[in-house]
């Protein structure tokens, strides 16, 4: 997945509207992960998934907060999450799939608080990215 200059421009004009909500934006993602797509409750199970519990809101902001980091780190993402890509493989197990749905969720959090950011260019390139973050966190599976 090569991000070109044009979708990093976009990911960082994307994250200028996002770094500000870092726990809404996360927890309003985890929250619609476990709506939409139930079985990715499994990995939490040790997690109060009510609305608004405390934990979703903090995970959700650690989670929007790696995903900084990747942006910040722009042209090497595997470098900056590598601790993250060995947690998620060797210690919490999570199967790949659940980071498409996980991604397809932050895109309709992103685009719904921020319907004109999301021009389907912008949409395209944060779709490049999630999907380079995916790959990276899941890279040490094999
Ligand atoms: Ni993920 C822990 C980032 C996808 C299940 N995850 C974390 C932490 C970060 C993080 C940060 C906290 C690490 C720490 O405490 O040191 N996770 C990310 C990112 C993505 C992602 C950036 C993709 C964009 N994680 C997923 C997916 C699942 C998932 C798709 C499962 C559906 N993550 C977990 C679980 C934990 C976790 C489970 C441990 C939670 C806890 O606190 O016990």
């Amino acid at each position: 997945m090569v991000l070109t200059a044009g979708d990093k421009a976009n990911v960082r004009t994307v994250w200028a509207k996002v770094g500000g909500h870092l726990e809404d934006y996360g927890s309003e993602a985890l929250e619609r992960l476990f709506t939409v797509y139930p079985s990715t409750k499994t990995y939490f199970p040790h997690f109060d998934l009510h609305h608004d519990s405390a934990q979703i809101r903090a995970h959700g902001k650690k989670v929007l907060s790696a995903l900084g980091d990747a942006v910040n780190h722009i042209d090497d993402i595997p470098g900056a999450l590598s601790k993250l890509s060995d947690l998620h493989a060797q210690t919490l197990r999570v199967d790949p799939v659940n980071f498409k749905l996980l991604s397809l969720c932050i895109v309709v959090v992103v685009g719904r608080n921020n319907p004109s950011v999301l021009t389907p260019e912008v949409h395209v390139s944060l779709d490049k990215f999630l999907s380079a973050v995916s790959t990276a966190l899941t890279a040490k599976y094999r």
